[in-house]
């Protein structure tokens, strides 16, 4: 392939060479500064705080300077504490309530509709997808921005949308057969279950070509399955509700890490300990600037996502913005069994190197007290036997958790992002 064969929705914003994109990124930082000091007291007090001046701010230069921002700060300023303007501008809203059940708010103006559509449709564009192109939207329509994100992307780049939203599965099967679906865009696990209910039916989508999946971990294992399973080419996508919604940055057919929207989005991989950037290529917690958004920019936002930067050099797209490998997992999902520190992605990677093991499983974590255990159920096809299981994670591991084999479709299923870890407490 050569740079003349992709696709894009804003060659310009994509291909900026990279002292385009600093010079971009410094102007926008130090505008996004002042514009939050000036219109939200929240703002201007961190600011103070950390001794920054926003009428005198250095920039790019000075970006370790600014404060972070994190997920409590969201929860502490619900519904609109946070945000940076009238709330007669606010058009749309969506909201994440996370482990803790206390909601993240994020509002959006028009101007920000317009954004995050265009980020999308670079998406859709860069995986391949042309006007006319039927495009199955499954994530939920709803406070969840996933389906709307999608939506308003899909709009933007001319797609035929079927907004189809969570759940019945064989309805949406026979959707995606009847009107010819070209892209499918799914929260990962969804995907899985879209092939399991194929393989129940021994049906098969002739149409679909492009799998646009992400919201979970998703593993190099992970994305092979799919690939194979479906037949069809995998992108990984990224995004969260504090960075104005899914979209942020995906690969392109090359797949050699997720290309971060630079000219609207600055990331930083900061040790998660002590704060300080980390020189790319070492894993750390992703940090997020919103350059853009007017209704609630995130300044330095801890994502609390574990990952690291691949490189900031030209794709062979031709795109220039950084490329991020595939998120690892949250930070704080790492687990501490019998001294090992690992995260559940490194389980899901290891199990589905076994033929036959099926994308369907769960991790229990038991404390006897105080004693972790760790628990592997998984559903595997006939053949597969714990002892193959037991001995793949003891080489990854290190050492040997108990664990079952289950017949395919027998595990439970949530609706929505799949919960992988279940903890247990033994008296
Ligand atoms: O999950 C947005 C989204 C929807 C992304 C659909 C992709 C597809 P939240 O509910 O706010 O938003 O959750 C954000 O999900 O901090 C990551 O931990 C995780 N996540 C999102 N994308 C990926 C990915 C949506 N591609 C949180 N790989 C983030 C791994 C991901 N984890």
């Amino acid at each position: 392939m050569s740079t003349t064969d992709f696709r894009f929705f804003d060659r310009t914003a994509e291909t900026l060479s990279r002292t385009e994109l600093t010079a971009l990124q410094d102007r926008l930082l130090k505008s996004v500064v002042r514009r939050t000091a000036l219109s939200n007291s929240w703002f201007a007090d961190r600011y103070r705080e950390a001794g920054v001046n926003p009428a005198k701010f250095g920039g790019l230069d000075s970006l370790e300077k600014l404060p972070f921002m994190s997920k409590k700060d969201f929860r502490e300023g619900y519904p609109l504490a946070l945000s940076c303007v009238d709330r007669k501008s606010i058009v749309e809203m969506h909201m994440s309530s996370g482990s803790t059940g206390t909601p993240v708010v994020m509002p959006y103006t028009e101007h920000d509709l317009a954004l995050w559509a265009g980020c999308m449709a670079r998406c859709y564009v860069m995986a391949g997808a042309v006007r006319g192109d039927v495009c199955q939207i499954t994530p939920g329509f709803g406070l969840f921005n996933g389906g709307f994100g999608c939506y308003h992307g899909a709009r933007a780049a001319g797609l035929f949308t079927l907004p189809c939203g969570a759940g019945n599965t064989a309805r949406q099967i026979r959707l995606a057969q009847d009107f010819g679906t070209r892209v499918l865009v799914a929260v990962v696990s969804y995907s899985v279950r879209i092939m399991e209910v194929l393989a129940e039916q021994k049906a098969t989508l002739p149409s679909l070509e492009i799998g646009i999946f992400g919201a979970e971990v998703f593993s190099d294992q992970m994305k092979q399955r799919i690939r194979s399973g479906l037949g069809i080419d995998v992108f990984d996508i990224y995004g969260m509700t504090e960075t104005g919604g899914i979209g942020i940055g995906m690969d392109c057919p090359l797949h050699n890490g997720i290309h971060i929207w630079e000219d609207q989005y600055i990331v930083e991989v900061i040790d998660p300990e002590t704060g300080k950037n980390l020189p790319d290529g070492q894993f750390g917690e992703i940090v997020i600037t919103s350059l853009c958004r007017e209704a609630l920019p995130v300044i330095r936002f801890r994502t609390g996502d574990r990952g690291r930067i691949l490189s900031r050099e030209v794709c062979g797209c031709g795109r220039t913005g950084l490329r991020l490998d595939t998120i690892s997992g949250r930070l704080d999902d790492m687990l501490i069994i019998s001294g090992v520190n690992f995260f559940p992605s490194q389980v899901e990677q290891a199990l589905l190197k076994i033929p036959g093991v099926l994308p369907n499983y769960r991790m229990t974590i038991e404390d006897n007290h105080g004693i972790k255990h760790l628990r592997v159920d998984v559903e595997v096809e006939e053949g597969v036997t714990g002892y193959m299981i037991e001995k793949q994670l003891k080489e990854v591991l290190g050492f040997s958790p108990a664990g079952d084999v289950h017949k395919p479709g027998t595990l439970p299923r949530q609706e929505g992002k799949a919960k992988r870890v279940f903890f247990e407490t033994k008296d």
